[in-house]
């Protein structure tokens, strides 16, 4: 028999909460006690569940000309007056570079068991290519020695945007397969050094933002306007970078370190969850990916993007095609969004739902709430191409994020949108796929490319007039997690 709530103490226990609320200063624990709770239970994750956080070396090191880093295509960009809100920089962000030890320790009173982080390349070959800076690995063998003393395993992305200048100077950037190639090296280089430690490596992040951002509309460094065949070129350099740097990954790291990519995939999630659309969803994953993950898991652009891009395809080998299909170990995915699919019976066979304009975002404006998205994302990476082992490389959101006046940040919106994020992904594993790890995005605020300082990703506050970080609401949320392994 289910039990009715009384009016009376309806209103009793509407009362207490707000008193409760505004009488409330401090976080308090949430408590085993009530014997609900005892039912998430059913929303446990898998043993061994890898929970972790992620940055990555722009938006949180600073440091910018220190032990001979050279200036990326991001310091040219964002020195660029009118590029990013309020024309702010990466010269100092978090000052990470000086202060990791203190967030190492920020992960540790987390819980978090990984971190993914990235090594920025011009540290380490100031030119991109040639002469590698004989300090430029200093700063990361340090920061992982700091994080595995703690008990935190490191995943390195080794290209998170910050192209060393000269490169973009001499070459064109990724324009250029000479691009391509110094990135492999780099690759292989930074893998022989840090494999004995590090046993993880992800080549790029977010193909499908770089490129589209930097190359095609602009917002981003570079910030290219290419016409549409120099810019399929490009995005034909960059997996085939990536490619070159897998292979150069297995010729250089010790035995047992694996090798994946982190790629911002288009989420096509059906509109209704039925076979037709479910179907119509898995078709329009495989093509809304076709530059990017697809290529890279299957060795061939599809033809329906070959179509599309008529006489703006690319120029390609079969053995560059080769390359880019070198196995890999994982996959990950950076998941933020929704793309809504719905089935046609016309070519080819799904559209795109376009969101109304009522359609529910947090702060940054693109950052439309789709929690099904944790769910249907790595569901199609397994069932279309197999993978055995994801990582949602990237997943969180931004919040306006002010302090109230107990200077504690109650960042409820973030809350509700991990809890509803991560019953998804819960779903996932419960139905069997191999989602093996997650990556908050980001353990604390940062440089958030040309939105600047503005909004704001964190799990930490950070108050960058005196970089001292603060921890949310959302960073005790995610603490709890953690700490059950179970959705709270
Ligand atoms: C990712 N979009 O970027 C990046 O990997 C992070 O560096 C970044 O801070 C994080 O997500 C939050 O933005 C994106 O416009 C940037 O769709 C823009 C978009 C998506 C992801």
């Amino acid at each position: 028999m289910t039990k009715k709530i009384s009016r009376r103490t309806f209103a009793k226990v509407a009362a207490t909460a707000t008193i409760a609320s505004t009488a409330s200063t401090a976080l308090t624990p949430i408590t085993e006690a009530e014997p609900f709770m005892q039912a998430t239970s059913t929303r446990q994750f898998p043993k061994d569940f890898l929970w972790g956080s992620a940055t990555a070396s722009y938006q949180v090191e600073g440091a910018a000309k220190e032990d001979g880093r050279a200036p990326s295509i991001w310091d040219t960009f964002s020195h660029t007056p009118g590029k990013t809100v309020d024309n702010a920089t990466g010269d100092v962000a978090d000052d990470h570079y000086h202060r990791y030890k203190e967030d190492v320790q920020l992960m540790k009173s987390l819980g978090v068991k990984s971190y993914r982080f990235s090594i920025a390349w011009p540290r380490v070959f100031p030119n991109g290519d040639g002469s590698p800076n004989p300090k430029g690995l200093d700063f990361y063998n340090k920061l992982v020695d700091e994080l595995l003393a703690n008990g935190i395993q490191p995943f390195a992305t080794l290209y998170h945007w910050d192209l060393p200048q000269s490169l973009q100077d001499r070459v064109g950037g990724w324009e250029s397969r000479d691009t391509s190639k110094a990135f492999g090296d780099y690759a292989g280089y930074v893998a022989e050094r840090l494999s004995d430690r590090v046993k993880h490596f992800f080549t790029i992040n977010e193909f499908g933002a770089f490129v589209e951002l930097g190359y095609r509309i602009g917002i981003h460094a570079p910030g290219l306007k290419l016409p549409a065949g120099r810019f399929n070129q490009t995005r034909h350099h960059a997996v085939l970078g990536h490619g070159l740097a897998v292979q150069a990954i297995r010729a250089k790291a010790k035995p047992g370190t694996k090798v994946g990519l982190a790629e911002n995939m288009n989420i096509a999630c059906p509109v209704i969850e039925t076979a037709e659309h479910i179907d119509a969803a898995q078709k329009a994953a495989r093509e809304l990916n076709a530059p990017y993950m697809t290529v890279i898991q299957e060795g061939k652009y599809t033809d329906w993007y070959l179509k599309s891009v008529g006489a703006d395809a690319p120029k390609f080998t079969p053995e560059d095609l080769k390359i880019i299909s070198s196995p890999i170990d994982f996959a990950g995915i950076n998941i933020y969004t929704p793309t809504y699919i719905r089935a046609i019976s016309a070519e080819p066979g799904f559209a795109v739902v376009a969101p109304p304009k009522s359609y529910p975002h947090m702060a940054s404006f693109w950052l439309n709430i789709g929690p099904e998205a944790l769910y249907w994302g790595p569901r199609h990476v397994a069932k279309l191409w197999n993978v055995k082992e994801i990582y949602i490389t990237e997943n969180g959101c931004s919040s306006s994020d002010i302090p109230a006046p107990d200077g504690l940040v109650y960042d409820t919106d973030r809350v509700m949108y991990l809890r509803n994020y991560l019953s998804q992904l819960q779903r996932a594993t419960a139905d069997g796929v191999p989602v093996k790890g997650y990556f908050l995005w980001s353990l604390m605020d940062n440089f958030e490319w040309a939105d600047g300082y503005t909004n704001r990703f964190g799990l930490h506050y950070v108050d960058y007039a005196t970089q001292k970080r603060t921890p949310k609401l959302s960073a005790q949320f995610y603490k709890e997690v953690i700490a059950r392994n179970a959705v709270v």
